[in-house]
């Protein structure tokens, strides 16, 4: 047991926000109390003390959307870019996202674990304590369970939480080029049967969008995923409104992510659901596009908001969450408490995790420590990183 003192502790709990809250007891890996020195219960009182010197204290941050696990890279696709290719012309041509599944179909468990492993700890080392990891470079069962099991294995070997995603349903590979059905058959729907047996797959995933899978091939495999008892999200309204936002918020998905063609039909069905908007800035700034999520009718209609890295080779070779933090408030205009509840209370929430994201008793003890006085300078500065300490399960690590 342990009572972090004299703290600045931003709960990110809206009934806590405003209270003075300056100490923090850690007892093993969970928050046994959280509030003013001055009302810590006696049971506490000759527990060992850490000063925390006035430093910020957040919950660990929450990463609730990644590609992390990719075999090679696509610089030279950001190179066609630059050169006036969109990002649609090069899927169509074979590139994008099949070129990073002939690299990760090549690539053994060893290889695609040490290539991410850099960029993970880039992450930790921002005060990541929770990381979604999807599949979807491998697009046949083999590979995309190699991609999970790679997955489950940055958990074993970081101080880190990983929860996986299946999203099989990224991109119909070349061998399935005229047989959607049977792409969804024999690799969507089977493969996961098999992950989820194996203990592989935490959430269920997919591409909604004209250059992958439509509405209703993901409602499909949504209503298999809900048979396993899998919860399911969705990459929705990325690059044109195809309605799957408000199709997935009708399974109880648990976020619609990306959504700048958002209409007002996916926020309504989203704000019934209480699925969580997921946005990623990262992918909105490397397609340099043009329309905005609906920031303010997500707001009006009580939508929570989250924010993530969507680390991919393509569209978001970004493994910084602060800079993410940074691109959510000077991209988007988030507010800065906005930006941070939406990579740790409302990230927890986009994973459906009760048990973390927030400073309460209870919760994980994955805090985060910073050098900075308010927390508004967490999605302020560019390229800073502030970060003093991070606690994982009740250690410092
Ligand atoms: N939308 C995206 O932006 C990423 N996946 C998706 O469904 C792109 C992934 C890639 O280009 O490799
Ligand atoms: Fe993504």
């Amino acid at each position: 047991m342990q009572v972090l003192s004299n703290a600045k502790v931003a709960t990110m709990d809206e009934q806590t926000a405003t209270s003075h809250i300056d100490t923090i007891v850690v007892d093993g890996e969970v928050i046994a109390w959280a509030g003013d020195a001055a009302d810590l219960p006696a049971p506490y009182a000759d527990a060992p003390r850490r000063n925390i010197e006035g430093r910020l204290v957040t919950p660990g941050l929450i990463d609730c959307h990644t590609h992390i696990v990719y075999g090679g890279d696509r610089a030279r696709e950001f190179a066609m870019r630059l050169e006036g290719a969109s990002y649609e012309e090069i899927a169509r041509a074979g590139g994008g996202i099949l070129s990073s599944v002939r690299n990760t179909r090549e690539a053994s468990e060893e290889e695609l674990l040490s290539q991410a492993l850099p960029r993970v700890d880039t992450l930790i080392g921002e005060g990541v304590t929770t990381l979604e990891i999807k599949s979807g470079y491998g697009l046949d069962i083999a590979s995309e369970l190699k991609m999970l099991r790679v997955a489950r294995r940055i958990g074993e070997v970081r101080p880190v939480h990983v929860v996986t995603t299946w999203l099989a349903a990224h991109a119909l590979p070349p061998e399935f080029q005229n047989d959607r059905a049977g792409y969804i058959d024999k690799v969507v729907i089977a493969g996961m049967d098999q992950g989820r047996a194996e203990g592989l797959i935490d959430a269920v995933d997919g591409f909604c969008e004209g250059i992958a899978f439509t509405v209703d091939e993901m409602a499909r495999i949504f209503d298999h995923a809900k048979a396993l008892g899998l919860p399911v999200k969705l990459h929705a309204e990325q690059l044109s409104d195809l309605h799957g936002a408000a199709m997935a918020a009708g399974h109880g998905a648990l976020s619609a992510d990306h959504l700048e063609y958002l209409g007002a039909d996916g926020i309504a069905a989203m704000a019934k659901a209480g699925t969580i908007a997921v946005l990623l800035p990262g992918a909105f700034y490397t397609l340099r596009e043009k329309q905005q999520p609906p920031i303010h009718a997500l707001r009006d209609a009580g939508v929570a908001i989250a924010l993530a890295t969507d680390s991919n080779p393509g569209t978001s070779p970004l493994t910084s969450i602060l800079l993410t933090m940074n691109m959510g408030a000077t991209l988007f205009r988030l507010t800065p408490d906005e930006c941070l509840r939406g990579v740790t209370r409302n990230g927890a929430r986009a994973l459906g995790l009760a048990d973390r994201g927030v400073i309460l008793p209870g919760a994980r003890a994955d805090l985060a420590i910073w050098d900075v006085r308010h927390p508004a300078e967490l999605s302020y500065r560019i390229g800073f990183n502030p970060l003093h300490a991070r606690i994982f399960g009740g250690q410092y690590v």
